[in-house]
């Protein structure tokens, strides 16, 4: 069978002394890391939507990469053959996942009857793929944010006709990842939000998300859906709000609405400093809260403040965040790649290039935080630091079992506290900077 992308053959491991540009230099998928092997640790995906249709269009201009991968677009000849792509570049790169939208798969027809139809065949022709590769899919979701129907959002539109449609869309999206294995469902709420409240009635708009939601759970685990629902937290962009505004609002949402039982968190880098957050903040609040699910591997740009997809770079943020992760016990679904090259970085080398930063990227930060827990350091300083709960009154107050006057008559006695210690922030900065940077 022909290659789409002949000239590269199978990206290998060289180790940091490599200078080939299309060679791992930390990514040893066998290298075990803490008792488990790195492809473990980071269970990478491909996502569909950059790496085999996004063109680099921006709204200055059109596409500079060709992903037209020998077909015409808008065909199902054309669907096939990002399928035949997809999968050649991730056996390449040894990404052992994808993820998709339904409308990444094939072109929307004007009648869902046919779309539907045009999904069923392409994914036979995925399972094949995914037969012969041993390629899985991570999680799976449906497109409504980008058709013109979806425009006053889907679970919170105002069309009752519209909301219909997102149904269908999502049930066919179930039934396509449950087809296919996914592990997870994901929702991302581009257009569930608002641009002004003076036309909006943001309580029935929410109860309509959660009705939505319930009615998803109630299909999937009908069909014998077994993994994890997601939702994916985002501040803004393309509504100027959104209702999932961070993994704090999003855990709020799913308890009140009494989802919280499906639902996990998938937390994206980008839409976490969009909401003025750390990565590792959301992995935090996920994670304290058992309700870190998945990643969306990328990183914006703090210069420019909105959501640039960018491939994982900083090694910082990816050992910080595999720190949350390893401490969290893993996470239950993967990590995708939800990142794409920038506009000027337009040939097939390049998208090779892109993911094994990221795949990099994350190896580094993966070999970084378990030196971090190793050295023990920062845990030692964190266990110390509220070490005064360890007496009788700290266990009373942790156990609820003590009272306000108790605490008040203990002020008393002592007239004023000690200060409490310090912190020792730039210490502890020293201690990851000195592990980032050992020789
Ligand atoms: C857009 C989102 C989107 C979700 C899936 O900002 O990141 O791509 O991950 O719908
Ligand atoms: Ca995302
Ligand atoms: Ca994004």
């Amino acid at each position: 069978m022909n290659e789409v992308f002949g000239s590269i053959s199978s990206i290998p491991y060289e180790g940091p002394q490599s200078k080939n540009a299309l060679a791992f230099k930390y990514y040893d998928a066998e290298r075990v890391i803490m008792g488990k092997p790195m492809k473990e640790h980071l269970p990478f995906a491909m996502a569909w939507w950059h790496t085999l249709v996004a063109t680099g269009t921006d709204m200055f201009g059109p596409g500079t990469a060709d992903k037209s991968f020998g077909a015409k677009p808008g065909t199902m000849e054309h669907a096939k053959a990002k399928v035949d792509a997809g999968f050649e570049l991730m056996k390449k790169l040894g990404i052992r996942n994808f993820c998709f939208h339904d409308v990444d798969l094939v072109p929307e027809a004007d009648d869902i009857k046919e779309t539907n139809r045009r999904l069923d065949e392409i994914t036979d022709y995925m399972l094949i793929k995914m037969k012969e590769t041993d390629i899985q899919c991570l999680w799976g979701t449906a497109n409504m944010f980008s058709n013109p129907r979806f425009m006053n959002g889907a679970g919170s539109s105002n069309s009752v006709d519209v909301y219909c449609f997102a149904a269908a869309q999502i049930k066919k999206a179930l039934d396509l990842t449950v087809k296919m294995g996914g592990k997870g469902y994901v929702f991302w709420g581009g257009r569930e939000g608002y641009e002004t409240l003076l036309n909006t009635d943001m309580k029935f708009e929410q109860e309509n998300i959660a009705n939505l939601m319930h009615m998803a759970v109630d299909y999937g685990r009908k069909i014998g859906f077994k993994g994890t629902f997601l939702i994916e937290p985002k501040p803004k962009e393309p509504m100027k709000h959104q209702y999932d505004y961070d993994a704090a609002t999003a855990i709020g949402f799913v308890r009140q609405y009494g989802l919280d039982k499906d639902f996990m968190m998938n937390i994206e880098a980008n839409h976490a400093t969009l909401a003025g957050h750390t990565f590792q903040h959301d992995l935090r609040v996920s994670a304290i809260n058992g309700m870190l699910g998945s990643v969306d591997a990328n990183t914006g740009d703090l210069l420019l403040g909105w959501d640039t997809d960018e491939f994982p770079n900083n090694v910082y943020d990816t050992t910080l965040c595999m720190y949350e992760i390893l401490k969290a016990g893993g996470l239950k679904v993967g990590l995708n790649f939800d990142a794409k090259p920038r506009r000027a970085s337009y040939t097939a080398a390049d998208l090779f290039e892109a993911h094994i930063l990221g795949m990099d990227s994350f190896a580094l930060g993966l070999i970084k935080a378990a030196q971090l827990i190793e050295d023990g350091r920062l845990d030692g300083f964190v266990k110390e630091r509220y070490a005064g709960f360890e007496s009788d009154l700290g266990r009373q107050i942790r156990t609820g079992a003590a009272t306000l006057e108790q605490l008040a008559k203990r002020a008393d006695e002592m007239g004023r506290p000690d200060l409490p210690g310090s912190g020792r922030q730039e210490y502890l900065e020293g201690v990851v900077n000195n592990i980032l940077f050992q020789g």
